[in-house]
C-alpha cells in the first residue's frame, strides 16, 4: 500500500516542530519548500526509499524491527526502527546527540500517504500525494 512515489503537498506545523528541533530560521523557511518526495519500495519486512527534496538526495534500507542510522537533512543524526501496526508505520528514532526521541508514523488515508512527527511535545503532520 505504501509503494510508489509520494511528493509532498502540504505540512502542519512543521515550522513549529523544526523550531523544537533547533533548527534555525533559514534553514525552517527552506524547508518549508524543500519539495520533498519519497519513493517507497516495500517487499515483505524489506523497504527500499528513494528520497529528495531541494536539500538532497537519498537512498535508505531498512527491515521492519531493526534498528538503523538515519541523517536528517539538516545533519541530526538519529538511530531507530520502523514497525508496522496493522495498516500504519511507527517510527521511534533516537537522536545522538541528546538522547531525546522523534516519533514518527506513516498512514495511507484516503488515498494519500499522511506522516505525523512528535518531538519533545510538539506535533507535526506533512501530507503526501501519489505521483
Ligand atoms: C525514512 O523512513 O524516511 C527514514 C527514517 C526516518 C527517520 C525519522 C524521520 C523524521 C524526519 C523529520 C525531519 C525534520 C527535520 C528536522
Amino acid at each position: 500500500a505504501f509503494n510508489g512515489t509520494w511528493k509532498v503537498d502540504h505540512s502542519e506545523n512543521y515550522d513549529k516542530f523544526m523550531e523544537q528541533m533547533g533548527i534555525n530560521v533559514m534553514k525552517r523557511k527552506l524547508a518549508e519548500h524543500d519539495n520533498l518526495k519519497i519513493t517507497i519500495e516495500q517487499t515483505g519486512n524489506n523497504f527500499h526509499l528513494k528520497e529528495s527534496s531541494t536539500f538532497r538526495t537519498k537512498d535508505i534500507d531498512f527491515t521492519l524491527g531493526v534498528q538503523f542510522d538515519y541523517t536528517l537533512a539538516d545533519g541530526t543524526e538519529v538511530s531507530g526502527t520502523w514497525e508496522m501496526e496493522g495498516d500504519k508505520m511507527n517510527g521511534k528514532f533516537t537522536r545522538k546527540d541528546n538522547g531525546k526521541v522523534l516519533i514518527t508514523t506513516r498512514a495511507i488515508v484516503g488515498g494519500e500517504l499522511v506522516q505525523t512527527y512528535n518531538y519533545d511535545g510538539v506535533d507535526a503532520k506533512r501530507t503526501f500525494k501519489k505521483q
